[in-house]
């Protein structure tokens, strides 16, 4: 009798599971019935891994984080899978045991979403049929020695070719699947938003706001440019139909507002940088967009806050949850229940059809998206999705600024030499940004013209390079005369601070 060999049996097992966990993706999403098998490991994953491994995921992949988790998660099933065929190959039904195993926890992981449920389940349950079946047709031993004749051998491996053939269309299935799913989501959801004029336009934009300088960041960050962070693995769909914003706790009365009633608000439009707690210094998880939206304080103000309330808890439709103090939803600046993302409505993955925005604070204690209510209450009542798990429970932004020119790729001549970059100072404002070559003594740069005290700025400072290798650093002095701090501290809990730094050479 002609056995697979060890490897062929792994690598058969390895791709019938694949191939199986894509069916049940491609099920679920076929049908609509709430999230596939790999996508609820994923979301739960993300939910009770510690957040130290969530930070340094956020940290070393950014926006790319859930492709890299997508891709472990495959990983580790081929590797189950592929013990599962040396199981199967073993002894009879062994390996489809261990697919049952897996089926199991893919299901399980998907009765445990608000998404998905107990009759979500059912594509992860015709996949593990499938995918068992097929393991124990190909790789289970035959029950007696029977010689075997010459057509039946080329049968044999005429259905391993078949197997080895459906796993890698399988495989592909899944990949194809989180392909599909990622660009669903990089586009606008449907149906489009027809966001109305603001009663309140932001400051256009100028030559002396956005210069022209090459290489460095653009003033307005193109939406599609614009970093994605989030909990949540694959975009949530929120239909506008059906959204509505309910307004309840310590207030007088609960207010609850449909989109409909949202686009009839006098709606303003407003710059505000949005940063992640989890950028390090220098790096790239910032963006500037012009928001279009309704002044929070104005839904507030409708519900009547109580006596003893200093705090805003906003919940998304997944769940997420941040924590605002209710000082900066109420003060004169410009925190929006945003409808709108540099001049038309959000995208699916910014928060469609409706998120916060609040200027001044970092992303996870106030940007929440796919916003389904506001709950008035106490920071010693209720506590928040990242608080929860050792984020510090105010996360007012720090102040900082990053050096984007010259850019590292770049060959540098001796003479006279641009380095530029951004600034910022959310809600205060940037009044100085300087320079300083080889730790030398510190010199002021030029600024970009101030539209918004909520919006980075750009800076430039001309150097006159030698040849060698050279440090330099930028640092940022804001309208109060807070200079950037120097101290190197981490991201957890409340912020990276330090200064960027690049060394460049220059012949
Ligand atoms: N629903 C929801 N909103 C959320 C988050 C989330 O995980 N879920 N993450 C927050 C964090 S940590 C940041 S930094 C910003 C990022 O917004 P962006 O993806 O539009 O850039 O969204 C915030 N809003
Ligand atoms: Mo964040």
């Amino acid at each position: 009798m002609p056995r697979h060999s060890s490897l062929i049996a792994f690598m058969i097992g390895a791709g019938v599971t694949l191939g199986a966990a894509g069916l049940g993706e491609l099920l679920a999403w076929l049908a609509g019935s709430g999230p596939g098998p790999v996508e609820a490991v994923a979301t739960w994953f993300i939910g009770v891994a510690p957040p130290a491994l969530i930070d340094f995921a956020i940290e070393n992949f950014g926006s790319w984080n859930k492709y890299v988790l997508g891709l472990g998660i495959c990983v580790v099933l081929a590797f189950l899978g592929g013990l599962g065929g040396l199981a199967e190959r073993a002894g009879r039904a062994r390996g489809v045991f261990l697919i049952a195993v897996i089926s199991l926890i893919g299901a399980g992981a998907i009765s445990s979403l608000p998404e998905g449920g107990i009759f979500s389940t059912w594509p992860v349950a015709v996949a593990g049929l499938v995918g068992g079946l097929i393991l124990f047709a190909v790789l289970a031993p035959p029950r007696e020695q029977e010689p075997i004749s010459g057509m039946r051998r080329g049968l044999l491996l005429d259905r391993r070719q078949l197997v080895i053939a459906a796993a890698v269309i399988g495989g592909i299935a899944v990949a194809g699947s989180f392909v599909l799913r990622s660009v669903t989501g990089t586009q606008h959801a449907r149906p489009r938003l027809d966001v109305p004029a603001p009663v309140e336009k932001a400051p256009p934009v100028t030559a002396a706001s956005d210069m022209d300088i090459d290489g460095i960041t653009a003033f307005q960050t193109p939406t599609r440019d614009f970093y994605r962070i989030d909990t949540a693995f694959s975009v949530p769909q929120v239909d506008p139909e059906d959204w509505q914003l309910r307004v309840h706790g310590l207030v007088e009365q609960e207010v609850i507002l449909n989109l409909q009633e949202l686009l009839a608000e006098p709606l303003i439009e407003a710059w505000a940088t949005l940063v992640c707690v989890s950028n390090e210094v220098g790096g790239d998880l910032i963006g500037n967009a012009r928001w279009l939206g309704l002044p929070i304080r104005t839904v507030l103000e409708r519900a009547g806050v109580e006596q003893g309330a200093d705090m805003v808890l906003s919940r998304s439709i997944d769940g997420f949850t941040a924590s605002t103090p209710l000082s900066v939803l109420t003060d004169e600046r410009n925190a929006l229940l945003a409808v709108g993302m540099n001049g038309r409505d959000l995208p699916a993955e910014h928060g469609y059809p409706v998120r916060m925005v609040v200027p001044g604070l970092y992303g996870y204690v106030s940007a929440t998206k796919w916003v389904t209510e506001l709950e008035v209450t106490r920071f010693s009542d209720e506590t928040a999705y990242w608080t929860d798990r050792g984020w510090a429970p105010l996360g007012p932004v720090k102040l900082s600024s990053r050096i984007d020119v010259p850019r590292l790729d770049r060959q540098l001549v001796s003479g006279e030499v641009l380095v530029a970059g951004v600034a910022w100072a959310q809600h205060v404002g940037i009044g100085a940004v300087e320079v300083r070559v080889d730790g030398g003594r510190w010199q002021p740069a030029e600024l970009s013209e101030e539209i918004s005290v909520d919006s980075w700025l750009q800076w430039f400072f001309p150097w006159h390079a030698t040849s060698g290798a050279h440090t330099l650093e930028a640092r940022a002095i804001s309208h109060n005369g807070e200079i950037q701090s120097e101290k190197i501290q981490g991201t957890v809990p409340d912020g990276a601070t330090g200064l960027h730094s690049i060394t460049v050479y220059v012949s």
